[in-house]
């Protein structure tokens, strides 16, 4: 006889929770992203990423065209904008599928208001001059990061007195800045920045207390995919990272990441699948 689904308070609400949950799918337009470095650098190679994504069932895509990895050379505004407008352009024109523009540089987010863009990423969580003008002008979602430092030199002693609280801190003075701006609340995502300025320990004792971030009241976003607190501790090279990629992301969605930012689509949509099934059948 099949076991049926079980239906009770705390499942429900965890389901509630899982179907929210979206995959973001990662595409670098940058000679030098960490893990992807040029692949996705021509505009052909890049709409048929997007397609596959699609495919592959990603729910939004976030395009970047200036590499945010440690020790990463800044682009300037034009040519980030040359780099990643007309893929906007035509990605808006060909699927329907929301995007997301990965920049920290108010020319470059006022561009992709204008053209479509669903969403703004920014590392540097709208600090950049112009950012928080140029957003509040708009009712764009947008994501806030946390980085301590700056991509060139992040790595190199991050310090924390308690890096959960330093960070809830940072975010209730950056929240309080877009909100004062006219920003409304229900635009913010927020997202502790793996990576960005952490030791291995800083990060793994992140995602333990992911769900420390829940106090925030904001949709949390985890991008984790392939980094170096992965290839670091299991001693991969950055294309073997996939078990570790998904095994992260799915510890941080347990704990409330409402979005995964991910480099292998398909891979994270069937975890998030099992982890879905799993919870029907808890009691
Ligand atoms: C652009 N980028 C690289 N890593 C990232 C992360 O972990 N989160 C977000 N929001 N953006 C990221």
């Amino acid at each position: 006889m099949p076991i049926e689904p079980i239906s009770t308070e705390s499942n429900q609400k965890e389901l509630a929770h899982l179907n929210n949950v979206q995959v973001m799918g990662i595409l670098n337009v940058t000679p030098d992203s960490f893990s992807d470095g040029g692949r996705f650098s021509t505009f052909d190679a890049a709409l048929k990423q997007v397609e596959l994504m699609i495919e592959d069932g990603v729910d939004i895509v976030d395009i970047g065209g200036e590499s945010t990895r440690p020790g990463a050379i800044e682009v300037s505004e034009k040519d980030e904008i040359a780099r990643v407008i007309p893929l906007l352009k035509i990605i808006k024109s060909r699927f329907d599928i929301p995007v997301s523009i990965d920049t920290s540089k108010a020319g470059v987010m006022s561009e992709a208001i204008l053209h479509g863009a669903d969403m703004i990423n920014d590392v540097r969580a709208l600090q950049n001059e112009g950012c928080l003008d140029v957003v509040a002008q708009s009712h764009i979602s947008v994501c806030l990061m946390h980085m301590q430092g700056m991509p060139r030199t992040m790595q190199a002693s991050p310090h924390y007195k308690d890096i959960i609280d330093d960070i809830l801190s940072f975010f209730q003075h950056r929240i309080e800045s877009c909100e004062t701006k006219g920003i409304k609340r229900e635009c913010l995502i927020v997202d502790p920045g793996f990576g960005f300025g952490k030791t291995l320990q800083h990060n793994y004792q992140m995602l333990a207390d992911f769900a420390q971030f829940k106090k925030l009241n904001l949709p949390l976003l985890a991008g984790i995919s392939r980094k170096s607190m992965l290839g670091d501790l299991l001693n991969r090279d950055v294309k073997q990272r996939l078990s570790g990629s998904l095994t992260a992301a799915i510890v941080a969605v347990q704990q409330g990441a409402s979005i995964v930012r991910v480099h292998d689509v398909a891979e994270s949509v069937d975890a998030l699948k099992v982890l879905k099934a799993v919870a029907q059948y808890k009691s």
